[in-house]
């Protein structure tokens, strides 16, 4: 995945996302919660072969474990997420200080998580899952009652309908913005999330760039307000909103065109029930830090297990995110925060900026005695400094081609010291 390219970031909403009102909540709200949660998770990562052996894989596994098409769809039937729970899913997100979130409602296998009119490949009428349920109502409402704003993904490659072909694909495409409508209709997102738009075989994937265009017109005639990711096209600089890097944060400034990281807390995105590779709190937060420093959002996903609940450790490291964040105001180095003007990037930690406010991260201390070096690019003046979270003294004496900082004592958080610099820049 291609990191966020520079350039003009106009698209066919013709406005610029990266300053209009319309994704002024994106820009501000840095931080998602992804879900990964389809007919795959009822396989829980594994599938056994009629000749008894086993394949692994998470929400690929009907492709990667050429799992017949009848077969998948029997496993499909018994899908039963009872104890898929939104309010605790959105109390999860809000206990990290996710501001939104974004669910697949359709993923490379075809199967619907909502009852869609245009098959029955759905949660509703193929499972067996309560029927008067529909789960993206029950997120949605419950996002809205806690004030977060639901995103939906939608894949355009689809392994299932027959007519994803490029002989038939007018049929496919017809249904699919069939699906998109009832979406919108339904449960009014504030932001789509396309995948699978990128060129593949088994099936191939006829989509254009032109198609990517003509949806994206389509979309915002529904909504002019929702916010919509690159891969509605093929992820060119002018194709959706922003840019989507994936499973990596990037370097550079982000200026230009706005981007959002989307990665793991473990090693896959659907469910597997023995994948613990748990990414710890500290570093998620980190990487939060980061993308915030470089203008970007993290989108961090969670694969609910195939009764719907979340893994525990999932829940776990969110909330050490947001006790974190919440704790003596360093929330403020992440939201409505970004790249900073005034000051490079410093190799001791990450530095982002809120108006005249600079929240300096620090991960690695100089060592003893030594102060942090900030190397500024413009004039300003500081005019306060402070440890958050502490009453310890910070002194701020400029030096070379910048400021040295030094806190008194010892001001060591595992996670990272947010210093605070109140600064008024040189007229
Ligand atoms: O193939 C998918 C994958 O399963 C997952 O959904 C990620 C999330 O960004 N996107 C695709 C690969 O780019």
């Amino acid at each position: 995945a291609a990191a966020a390219a520079p350039g003009p970031g106009t698209n066919y909403a013709t406005d610029d996302p990266f300053t209009s009102e319309r994704a002024a909540w994106f820009r501000d709200d840095r931080f998602g919660m992804f879900i990964h949660f389809g007919a795959y998770s009822n396989l829980e990562g594994e599938y056994k072969n009629p000749d008894g052996s086993v394949c692994r894989n998470a929400e690929w596994i009907m492709r990667e474990c050429r799992i017949p098409k009848d077969e998948y769809e029997k496993q499909a039937a018994t899908f039963n997420p009872q104890d898929f729970d939104a309010k605790a899913i959105v109390a999860a997100a809000k206990s990290a200080g996710q501001k939104y979130i974004v669910l697949t409602s359709k993923h490379h296998d075809g199967y619907a998580m909502w009852p869609t009119k245009q098959n029955s490949w759905n949660l509703r009428d193929h499972s067996s899952f309560d029927k008067n349920r529909d789960i993206i109502a029950e997120l949605k409402q419950a996002a809205e009652a806690e004030g977060i704003k639901l995103g939906l993904y939608y894949s355009i490659w689809d392994w299932h309908d027959p007519d994803f072909t490029s002989s038939s694909f007018p049929k496919y495409k017809e249904r699919m913005y069939g699906q998109l409508k009832e979406l919108i209709d339904n449960y009014d997102p504030a932001l789509m999330w396309f995948d699978g738009e990128w060129d593949a075989d088994r099936p191939t994937n006829p989509w254009t760039s032109r198609d990517g265009e003509e949806l994206q017109t389509y979309l915002h005639d529904l909504n002019p307000d929702l916010v919509i990711n690159n891969r509605v096209g093929k992820r060119r600089v002018t194709d959706g909103d922003y840019g989507t890097p994936e499973q990596e944060i990037p370097q550079g400034s982000g200026e230009g065109q706005l981007w959002e990281s989307c990665m793991t807390i473990n090693n896959n995105w659907g469910y597997v029930y023995d994948d613990n590779g748990w990414k710890s709190g500290a570093q998620l937060t980190r990487n939060l830090l980061h993308t915030s420093s470089r203008n970007g959002n993290y989108l961090l996903n969670i694969g609910p297990d195939k009764r719907g609940r979340v893994p525990a450790p999932s829940t776990a490291a969110l909330k050490e995110m947001g006790d974190w964040l919440r704790s003596s105001g360093q929330s403020a180095a992440v939201y409505k925060a970004g790249f900073p003007g005034v000051v490079s990037q410093p190799n001791w930690g990450v530095v982002s900026q809120s108006g005249n406010d600079l929240y300096a991260s620090v991960y690695q201390w100089p060592g003893a005695g030594k102060p942090l070096h900030l190397t500024a690019n413009t004039g300003f003046t500081v005019n306060g400094a402070s440890v958050l979270g502490s009453d310890q003294k910070v002194t701020v004496t400029k030096a070379g081609d910048g400021y040295d900082i030094t806190p008194a004592g010892d001001a060591t958080n595992p996670t990272a010291t947010v210093i605070k610099l109140s600064i008024t820049p040189a007229a």
